[in-house]
């Protein structure tokens, strides 16, 4: 019997990369492992298991320029049978050796300009399919060696860059938001905005602040032993979660990219609970994201399993975490553990600092308080087990 409580629907807006789903296992030590799979061939299939719409690198759909338009066509008819929509954009500066030593932040001036060409054709392209954001992610921006790369002249060329698709996108009148999408290594020894706070610094140095966001991705920021749910909870807090990549991850080492849901499972619940507004009003509505990759072990049919499993884990933890906001004894537990009291302003309008100063504390009953939180996260882990 198909089990229809975790069955994606349209309003779940989940959407795939043409590119996850279409890794064919090239790895560090090896070829590929699975044939070439046709992108508009996988547009119809991820419509079937139940994604709202695909997102692509300029190269994934149209790697061959004699055949550009010929596909464009093509997979424009699969959008329109599909119902599929286009939501996201994003540029491959990173594949082509000439992008070896950077692109938007190479040393080499021809190389910048080239990859600026890239990336304002792309523009174009996102902008005629209807596409609501364009994500950079800067792969081969960074260095292996300490004199190698300036690292101010290289942000004053990321700043540039974005200052001009910025630009751009206004003066032809384009409804795009530019997502930055950080990442601390891989391929590059060392990348440049390596996490969601450097993104978040450089944005404020922008012509245009209010067209630039991120789209943090979970791996990404585990790779550095970072936690991905108050990642993303402070990029919503600055009101710059445009966009979101799900995957898993165990802990810093390479970029894993498993399906959303494997390795930090409990990870993957805060961060749908962080999605979900964590019990505020301050959530996520945009796209649910999914960049992965099927393991190379698997053949074509765990490539199509993987994609499954990741809506529905995401579902199923959606589900397990909305059990956890409604439970009357979560609801206790957080009184209990005084979630709510960080709500109040430290010092209140009308007070001074001398109420501050001149109050009397109990230190011996504040060091010696409950937090009761590690009841709390047990509540948490039930729900999550599925023991509640
Ligand atoms: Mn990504």
């Amino acid at each position: 019997m198909t089990d229809l409580r975790y069955a994606p629907r349209p309003e779940d807006k989940f959407s795939f990369g043409l590119w996850t789903v279409g890794w064919q296992g090239v790895d560090v030590f090896g070829p590929a492992s699975r044939a070439l799979l046709d992108p508009v061939e996988a547009t119809y299939r991820l419509a079937e298991l139940g994604a709202a719409a695909v997102t692509f690198h300029d190269d994934d759909l149209l790697p061959d320029e004699d055949e550009r338009e010929a596909t464009l066509a093509r997979f424009r008819k699969a959008l329109d049978e599909t119902g599929l929509v286009v939501e996201m954009v994003t540029t491959n500066t990173f594949s082509d050796p000439l992008f070896k030593e950077g692109a938007i932040t190479a040393n080499n001036r021809e190389v910048r300009r080239y990859a600026l060409a890239k990336v304002l054709r792309n523009i174009d392209l996102a902008a005629s399919l209807g596409a609501e954001t364009f994500v950079m992610w800067g792969g081969r921006e960074g260095a292996e060696h300490g004199g190698s790369k300036n690292v101010g002249a290289a942000l004053d060329r990321y700043r540039d860059a974005l200052n001009i698709v910025c630009g751009y996108v206004k003066d032809q009148g384009y409804a795009l938001r530019f997502a930055l999408e950080p990442k601390p290594n891989e391929p590059r020894g060392d990348i440049l905005l390596p996490t969601i706070g450097h993104a978040l610094a450089l944005i404020d140095e922008l012509d245009h602040p209010e067209l630039v966001g991120l789209n943090p991705e979970v791996g990404h920021e585990e790779m550095a032993g970072l936690n991905f749910a108050h990642g993303i909870s402070q990029a919503l807090w600055h009101g710059k979660l445009f966009h979101i990549d799900l995957n898993g991850q165990h802990g810093p080492r390479f970029d894993q990219d498993l399906r959303f849901g494997a390795g930090n499972l409990r990870g993957a619940f805060w961060t749908v609970d962080a999605m979900l507004g964590a019990g505020t009003d301050r959530r996520y509505d945009g796209y649910v994201h999914f960049d992965y990759k099927p393991p190379r072990a698997e053949a074509v049919d765990g490539v199509w399993e993987s994609a499954r499993a990741c809506m529905r884990n995401y579902l199923i933890l959606r589900e397990r975490v909305r059990a956890f906001r409604a439970d009357p004894e979560v609801a206790a537990a957080l009184e209990a553990a005084g979630v709510g009291e960080l709500d109040v302003p430290t010092v209140a309008p009308g007070e001074s600092l001398d109420d501050v100063r001149g109050a009397s504390y109990d230190l011996e009953a504040l060091r010696g308080r409950s937090v009761a939180m590690e009841a709390l996260d047990q509540l948490a882990m039930e729900h999550l087990l599925g023991a509640r």
